[in-house]
C-alpha cells in the first residue's frame, strides 16, 4: 500500500519558484512512490480579498501549471477544493473541536493579518475570520482523505501540526476516526526568500514584483530580476547563512542544478557576483522554459484543464463524503 499524500496550493496570484522548489517539485518527484491528491485550494484563497474574474482565471492557471510542472493526472488526483462541499462542512465541525488558544498560536495569521485586505477601512479589522480560521479548513482538507504525509514548505508546517492535534483530540473523544498526518519538508529549498528582501519568504501576494520569479516569467524578466537581486558587500560565493541574499541565490542554484553545495562553491570559486548571477539566470530560464511550453500548449486546448479537474473531483468525492458521513454519525448529526 502506497502512503497517502495530500497537498494544496492557493490560486492567489502567480505561481513562483518558491512554490515550485518548496512544494510542487517535491509533489512531482514523489508521484511514483505515493498515492497523491493535489488540490487547488480556492476556498483558502478567499480568506483575503480577490477579484472574482481573476480568481476564476487563476484557478485554471494554477491547475494548468501544476500539470505543466509534471503532475500526471494518470498517477495523481488533481481537483479544485470548492467543488467538494465536504471540505467546508468538515471544517465547520473541526472548528467546534478546536480550542481558540490553539488557533491563536498560528504565526502565519500574525504575519498576514495586518496586510490581508477584505475591503474595509485600514486597521486590524481588515483581516477576515476566514483568515484566522484558515488552519481548520486546511485540517479538513487533510483529514478527509486519510492523509499520512503532507509535503509543504516550512511556512505550512505549523498548520499540519495543528491538523494532527485536532485529529488526535477528535479521536480521543470519539474513537479512531482520523489518520494522524505528518508534514514532509525538504531539507533544502523549503523556504525560498524574496530576491530583493531576502529577510522575507518569496510570496505570491506579499512582495513586490522584483522579489519573485514567477513560473511564467519571460527570460528577460528572469535576467533582470536576478541581476538586481540583493547580495551583500562580501565577495565570496559560498553558502553562508549569515549572508542571506547570496545564500538564497545559491539555494536556488542548488535546487535547480541538483549539484552539491561544495561543487557549486568550487564552480564559482574566485568568480564575481555578476558571473554567478548570469549563470543562475541561464539555469532558471533553462529549467522553466519546458514548463512554460507545456503550459502554453495545455492552455491552448480549450476545456482540457477543466476536464482533468472535473475527473479529479469525481474521484475524490466518494472518499470525502464517506469520511464526512462517519464524522457526522459519530457526533450525532448522521
Ligand atoms: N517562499 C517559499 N519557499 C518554499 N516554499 C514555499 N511555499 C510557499 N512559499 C514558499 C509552499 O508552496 C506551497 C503552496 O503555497 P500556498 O499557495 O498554499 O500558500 P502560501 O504558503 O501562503 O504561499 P504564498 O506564495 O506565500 O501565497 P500567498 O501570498 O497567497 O499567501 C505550500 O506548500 C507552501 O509551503
Amino acid at each position: 500500500m502506497k502512503k497517502k499524500v495530500f497537498s494544496g496550493i492557493q490560486p492567489t496570484g502567480n505561481i513562483h519558484i518558491g512554490n515550485y522548489l518548496g512544494a510542487i517539485k517535491n509533489w512531482v518527484d514523489s508521484q511514483p512512490d505515493f498515492d497523491n491528491i493535489f488540490c487547488v485550494v480556492d476556498l483558502h484563497a478567499i480568506t483575503v480579498k480577490q477579484d472574482p474574474k481573476i480568481l476564476k482565471e487563476k484557478i485554471t492557471e494554477t491547475a494548468g501549471l501544476l500539470l505543466a510542472c509534471g503532475i500526471d493526472a494518470e498517477k495523481s488526483t488533481l481537483f479544485v477544493q470548492s467543488r467538494i462541499p465536504a471540505h467546508s462542512e468538515l471544517a465547520w465541525i473541526l472548528n467546534c473541536f478546536t480550542p481558540m488558544g490553539w488557533m491563536e498560536k498560528m504565526t502565519q495569521f500574525k504575519e498576514k493579518s495586518h496586510k490581508a485586505k477584505i475591503g474595509l477601512p485600514a486597521g486590524r479589522e481588515n483581516s477576515s475570520v476566514g483568515l484566522f480560521d484558515y488552519p481548520a479548513l486546511m485540517a479538513a482538507d487533510i483529514l478527509l482523505y486519510g492523509t499520512e504525509a503532507v509535503p509543504v514548505g516550512e511556512d505550512q508546517k505549523q498548520h499540519v501540526e495543528l491538523a494532527r492535534d485536532i485529529a488526535k483530540r477528535f479521536n480521543s473523544i470519539y474513537g479512531e476516526t482520523f489518520v494522524l498526518p505528518e508534514a514532509v519538508i525538504r531539507k533544502t529549498g523549503n523556504r525560498i526568500m524574496g530576491l530583493q528582501n531576502p529577510g522575507k519568504k518569496m510570496s505570491k501576494s506579499e512582495n513586490g514584483e522584483g522579489n519573485v520569479i514567477n513560473l511564467l516569467d519571460s527570460p528577460d524578466k528572469i535576467n533582470s530580476k536576478i541581476s538586481k537581486a540583493a547580495t551583500d558587500s562580501g565577495k565570496e560565493i559560498v553558502f553562508d547563512k549569515g549572508r542571506p541574499g547570496i545564500y538564497n541565490l545559491l539555494t536556488i542554484y542548488e535546487m535547480f542544478s541538483g549539484l552539491e553545495k561544495k561543487n557549486i562553491e568550487k564552480k564559482f570559486g574566485g568568480k564575481g557576483y555578476a558571473e554567478f548571477k548570469k549563470d543562475l539566470a541561464e539555469l532558471v530560464i533553462q529549467k522553466l522554459t519546458p514548463i512554460q511550453e507545456r503550459y502554453k500548449k495545455m492552455a491552448s486546448e480549450p476545456g482540457k484543464i477543466d476536464e482533468i479537474l472535473k475527473q479529479g473531483a469525481e474521484k475524490v468525492r466518494p472518499l470525502a463524503e464517506k469520511k464526512l458521513a462517519e464524522v457526522k454519525s459519530k457526533i450525532g448529526l448522521g
